[in-house]
């Protein structure tokens, strides 16, 4: 038996670890991935519909236009989440089904959807997280700049506002951001994701402008949810760790930590830019869209913070791709990611390593005093497979860091560990990848739309029941 499957079949049979009571298990999904229904119900263009066309942008020349059709399918989504017994269900709000250009009034027919949905969820007893911006920014706005400008940060309020005043009867949780490390850099600087561009102030403008409409998002969501809504963002972190001892290596290892992570946790936690981000662009960026004021909204308390959590990036010096700063992109900061050796993978070849997990936890709790609650609100394993089958890595993957983060939160002083998301419910759009990679619980037959357990799936449901037979003993 090889070590994998070993590991797997131990993880298959492990109890889940001992959280207590009131910890919150759930799953997550994001619209462009899993919805279709591009066209329908006067939804508007977003950034992803404009990119998928681009030749060459996606993998199989992709589109999310029929993606899960959980448009049309949700009920199917709603009764595997009941059948899986989680208590939350996390999935988030096209902008351009609201607003159709991102800006004005409401497009009722695509709240409509989201109503049905929460009510749904609501009444198998299931607590709807919900994301309000997870990549699709109407491409009406992007065409006025985008990201790049100011006057998205107050449209992405307006609609935040918008949809918590029509939802917060039964939505008390809100993320306002999914990951603006990627719709910043992947997006704006790399061109990886929409909207492909490949820029250096734009991007690093796009990320503050992200953070900006974050913090005023905050307020416009308490203004209009009043005091029972629970508000927060959702990051994606990787500690960084060196590739070799040397002082070059240690020096990338700090770039890429101050790009990835803490340009985004330092605002948002502790209201400030870290030091040294200002010296790794000079020449690239002159920071001029930074305002008096903006830190204290983007450092807005929080109710919580939503950590994702995938992998541990090891980082090489490299000289930069473009020599003249002014032309240079927000990505090209002098570092080559190298793969560790002897680590195992997974089908995306991305390394399998949940103590990083924990370390991101333990990292935070020491670097930020006061840090809100943390909900790990993505975390999971794709494979490769076309076919629904046996997933003993998934298993052994959420077994793995289920561990190391309830490791960290019993060891971590202020760590505060709310509940974990696997990510995700079901196979769905993977972006630039398309639908090769599948993370889901259950597999979509993309041709049918029907939708399969998968073993992780069974394993995760069984789990959860002997888990809250369990606490309920041990309940005083
Ligand atoms: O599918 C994505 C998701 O949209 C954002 N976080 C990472 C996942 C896996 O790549």
């Amino acid at each position: 038996m090889s070590a994998s499957v070993a590991g797997a079949a131990a993880a298959s049979t492990a109890d889940l670890p001992d959280v207590p009571a009131g910890f919150v298990w759930g799953t997550a999904t994001a619209a462009y991935q899993i919805e279709g229904g591009a066209g329908e119900d006067g939804r508007g263009e977003s950034i992803w519909d404009v990119f998928c066309r681009r030749p060459g942008a996606v993998a199989g020349a992709a589109s999310g236009a029929v993606a899960c059709d959980s448009y049309h399918r949700w009920r199917d989504d709603v009764d595997l989440i009941a059948g899986l017994g989680v208590d939350a269900y996390r999935f988030s709000v096209a902008w351009p089904r609201i607003m159709p250009t991102g800006r004005g009034a409401l497009n009722q027919a695509g709240l409509d959807y989201y109503d049905r949905l929460v009510d749904a969820l609501c009444e198998r007893g299931i607590r709807p997280f919900v994301t309000l911006y997870h990549w699709d920014l109407p491409q009406a706005l992007e065409d006025g700049g985008g990201w790049r400008t100011r006057d998205t940060a107050e449209r992405f309020a307006e609609y935040a506002g918008l949809v918590a005043g029509a939802l917060h009867d039964r939505v008390r949780d809100w993320i306002t951001l999914n990951e603006p490390y990627c719709s910043s850099i992947v997006g704006y600087a790399e061109g990886r994701h929409a909207p492909g561009a490949t820029e250096g102030h734009g991007a690093l403008a796009a990320a503050h402008h992200l953070l900006l409409g974050h913090g005023k998002a905050v307020a416009a969501i308490r203004a209009a949810a009043g005091p029972a809504a629970r508000v927060g963002i959702t990051l994606n972190l990787s500690p960084v760790v060196p590739a070799t001892a040397t002082d070059a290596d240690r020096a990338a290892a700090r770039r890429l930590d101050l790009v990835l992570n803490r340009q985004f946790t330092d605002p948002v936690l502790a209201g400030a830019y870290p030091d040294g981000l200002e010296r790794l662009y000079a020449g690239v960026s002159d920071f001029s869209f930074r305002r008096v004021g903006d830190l204290r909204r983007i450092g807005a308390p929080l109710d919580f913070l939503g950590v994702n959590y995938y992998y541990r990036l090891y980082a090489a010096d490299a000289p930069h791709t473009e020599p003249d700063p002014a032309r240079r992109s927000a990505a090209d900061i002098g570092v080559r990611q190298v793969r560790p050796a002897g680590v195992g993978t997974t089908g995306l070849g991305w390394p399998i390593e949940p103590e990083g997990l924990h370390d991101t936890l333990i990292g935070l709790a020491g670097r930020y005093p006061g840090l809100p609650p943390v909900y790990i609100t993505e975390n999971g394993c794709a494979e490769l497979r076309d076919e629904p089958g046996p997933d003993p890595e998934r298993i052994a993957f959420i077994a793995g860091h289920l561990t190391a983060a309830t490791r960290a939160a019993v060891a971590g002083d202020g760590l505060d560990l709310l509940g974990y998301f696997y990510w995700s419910l079901i196979d769905n759009f993977e972006w630039a990848r398309g639908y090769g990679p599948r993370f889901g619980l259950a597999h979509v037959d993309y041709a049918t739309g029907i939708r399969t357990p998968k073993a992780s799936y069974h394993w995760l449901r069984d789990r959860l029941r002997a888990w809250r037979k369990r606490t309920r003993r041990s309940d005083p």
